[in-house]
């Protein structure tokens, strides 16, 4: 039974065991609605405990039923229901309590939680807006700026601080449903606390709401749930809680159908079924208990982090002692770092450090079941160490590399055992990005395919798996992304046109200003080796600032210039004349152009190069170049990434805008797959 009811004498347990995370289904909507009416009419009820079977308390509403019509009972109903029960009700919280399973636990009389518990209204992650009185009843229990922090940032909060804030009340001593019942035995005795619906509401000066409009404006970077769930928080002070309720209602069912919610939806399941792609689903991983880095530059030692972070022993393997006193410096910045920030303790910090062993020695590998290379991104260099690593590793040892660029077939070239062999690429820092693009070789066994996929997940990255080619699919993206930014100078655009335009679209930063803050040598780096295999790249403008060493904020001169100590981009007259110089030898056409059309002719060639993508078979369906743009690339999450915002675009609009770029040579001519799926309306994956 997905809601079943037990007594211990006059309290009754209301357990729901909807797995995985006890999601309010239609059927557990049904099935509670039906026991708060069963229970009030008990006589020999006193008072009711809810609580969850499995890993965790309700998780919210179910997401699955979104693409659907709301079905009564609603949430707002049984939160109702259960607030003005005739006998009280009791939260017992484990796990997480999230969304409308907040918003219950808001509606009960009181709330206890065992101490791991996380509470939390993240609701704004999905485009929507807690829709069952959250923005209502939770300003009532802790307070408007509290309130305010917990809905716009979706974030959630550890049992300890919902104690503090006053949203928990107890936190358990013993086992969660014994403390619970124990607590509804012994708070049965004293006078009931007030429904959360007549707890006063304490306003806040109109300041309080400028300030809080312009930092949610400012990190919704827009999207549009934030504001719109600070407006209901507003709209909560300053008229009674029936009014409140009604236009929290309207504002959720108008964002539960909108395109971004849509996007932030098919962003969440891609997430999730990133983790555990079909193609693995049944392959049992290797076992790694310990691991090891080559290489601690930047990488490395992100690297070294995010493996200490997860609980791995890291052996960091250098060249020699400077070098590795270096790269044991940099894994301690990390972490010093994050105890500066209040992050982590120094406690935490010190275990952390201490777990990463340096060593110029590779008998120290002998015994590891992971080693990943992140050395200088050269071909001798790399097949160096892996002849090394070949010489002292176990045979059933996973070995991989960190490359973004070269051929990891040509790294692994006279590997023994080559089936071992895999391609991690991390993006840096490697510690704070999500993305994990997992590049197998022809000789990859499945079973080192999935322990990559493990290892994304117990570093809580997103795994993508991608095929060899050059740049596998981000970096070939970002080519083709900067190359459009470069064919729009030509065209008659500048670089601040170009940047503003991406960063109305939702990027933090345009393409330009990305440059110059990572450095236009390492793209430089890569073209020379792309032309040297007779790679075409397009680059016409950043080839010359290259030679003139304006290779961005670090030679403080670069698309844009720098003024001493500054990181304000300037316009650059120098700039403009290498643009006007390029542009005369490559007769485009000049014209002007809007924001929309500038972010359009970038935007619309990433999708086409996706499509290749897919065609090819380096990706496997289009919601994994999402996640690599997103979580990558910084495109925002709120489009659903390049693929999805294509289809919500409409796939035949996509192929006529493409087709009249290309006519402009202002961009490529739609390729086969996307014209198929024009016609389809959606993407048919080739068979590989
Ligand atoms: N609805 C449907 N399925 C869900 C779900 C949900 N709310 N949450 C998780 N799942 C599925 C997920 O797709 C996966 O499926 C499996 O459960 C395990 O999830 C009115 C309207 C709870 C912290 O935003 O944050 O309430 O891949 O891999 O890492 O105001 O899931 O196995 O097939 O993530 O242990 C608000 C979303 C909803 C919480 C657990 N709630 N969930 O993390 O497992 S809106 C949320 C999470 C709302 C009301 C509004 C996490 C988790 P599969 P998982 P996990």
């Amino acid at each position: 039974m997905i809601v079943q009811i037990h007594r211990e004498g006059s309290i009754a347990i209301v357990r729901i065991d909807n797995p995985p995370v006890n999601a309010l289904s239609l059927t557990v909507r049904q099935s509670l609605m039906d026991a708060v009416d069963a229970l009030d009419a008990d006589a020999s009820v006193e008072a009711v405990v809810l609580c969850c079977a499995g890993r965790t308390f309700i998780a919210g509403a179910d997401v699955t039923e979104f693409d659907r019509q709301p079905e009564r009972p609603y949430l707002p109903d049984i939160v109702a229901r259960i607030e003005a029960a005739a006998k009280p009700w009791i939260a017992a919280i484990h796990g997480t309590a999230l969304g409308g399973g907040l918003e219950i636990a808001i509606g009960c009389r009181w709330r206890i939680a065992s101490s791991d518990a996380k509470v939390g209204l993240p609701e704004v992650t999905l485009g929507i807006i807690p829709g069952a009185g959250g923005t209502v009843r939770l300003p009532r229990l802790v307070g408007v700026e509290a309130a305010v922090n917990l809905v716009t940032s979706g974030k959630p909060i550890d049992a300890a601080r919902a104690i503090s804030l006053g949203l928990i009340e107890r936190l358990a001593e013993t086992d969660l449903l014994t403390s619970a019942i124990a607590y509804a035995r012994k708070s049965l005795g004293e006078p009931l606390p007030p429904m959360t619906r007549e707890r006063a509401i304490v306003s806040a000066a109109p300041e309080f709401w400028t300030l809080a409009e312009s930092a949610a404006l400012k990190s919704a970077r827009g999207e549009d749930a934030p504001l719109r769930a600070l407006a209901c928080i507003r709209k909560a002070t300053e008229v009674g809680f029936e009014a409140a309720m009604t236009f929290e209602r309207e504002t959720f069912l108008t964002l539960r159908g909108s395109a971004q919610s849509a996007a932030l939806r098919s962003v969440f399941f891609a997430e999730r079924a990133a983790m555990r792609p079909p193609e693995i689903a049944r392959i049992e991983p290797r076992s790694i208990r310990s691991t090891a880095i080559v290489g601690g530059g930047t990488m490395g030692a992100g690297i070294a982090a995010a493996l200490r972070e997860a609980g791995f022993p890291v052996i960091l393997v250098e060249r020699e002692p400077a070098a590795l006193d270096r790269g044991l410096a940099n894994v301690r910045a990390v972490f010093e770092g994050w105890v500066k920030r209040g992050r982590i303790t120094q406690n935490i910090a010190s275990d952390r450090i201490s777990g990463v062993i340096g060593t110029t020695d590779y008998s120290m590998l002998a015994d590891a079941d992971l080693v990943i290379e992140a050395v200088f991104e050269d071909l001798a260099i790399k097949r160096a160490v892996f002849k090394s690593l070949g010489e002292v590793c176990r045979a059933d040892a996973v070995l991989a590399t960190n490359t973004s660029y070269l051929d990891p077939r040509a790294i692994a070239e006279g590997l023994p055992d080559p089936e071992r062999f895999i391609g991690l690429h991390f993006f840096s820092p490697a510690h704070v990005m999500r993305l994990l693009e997992i590049v197998p070789t022809p000789t990859t066994a499945p079973d080192v395919i999935a322990t990559g996929f493990a290892l994304a997940r117990s570093l809580n990255k997103v795994p993508v798996r991608a095929g060899i080619c050059d740049g596998f699919i981000g970096n070939r993206i970002l080519k083709t992304m900067r190359a459009q930014a470069e064919r729009l100078l030509l065209a008659g655009s500048t670089p601040a046109d170009v940047d503003d335009a991406m960063r109305r679209f939702g990027f933090a930063m345009g393409p330009f200003e990305a440059q110059d803050l990572g450095g236009l040598d390492i793209a430089a780096f890569q073209r020379k080796a792309a032309r040297e295999r007779g790679d075409e790249s397009f680059a016409p403008v950043a080839d010359r600032l290259c030679e003139q060493r304006r290779l961005g904020q670090k030679t403080r001169c670069g698309w844009y210039d720098y003024m001493e100590g500054e990181r304000a981009p300037r316009p650059s007259p120098i700039v403009a004349r290498h643009i006007a110089e390029a542009a005369a030898e490559a007769q485009i056409v000049k014209r002007s152009f809007t924001p929309a059309e500038l972010s359009e002719c970038v935007v619309l060639p990433i999708v086409n190069e996706g499509a290749r993508i897919l065609e090819e078979g380096i990706a496997r369906r289009p919601s994994d170049i999402d996640l690599v743009e997103i979580h990558g690339y910084g495109f925002p999450r709120w489009s659903g990434g390049p693929m999805h915002w294509a289809r919500a675009q409409g796939l035949s609009v996509v192929v006529s805008r493409l087709d009249v770029l290309a006519r402009a040579s202002l961009a490529a001519a739609p390729c086969q797959l996307l014209r198929t799926a024009a016609a389809s309306g959606h993407f048919e994956m080739p068979s590989l």
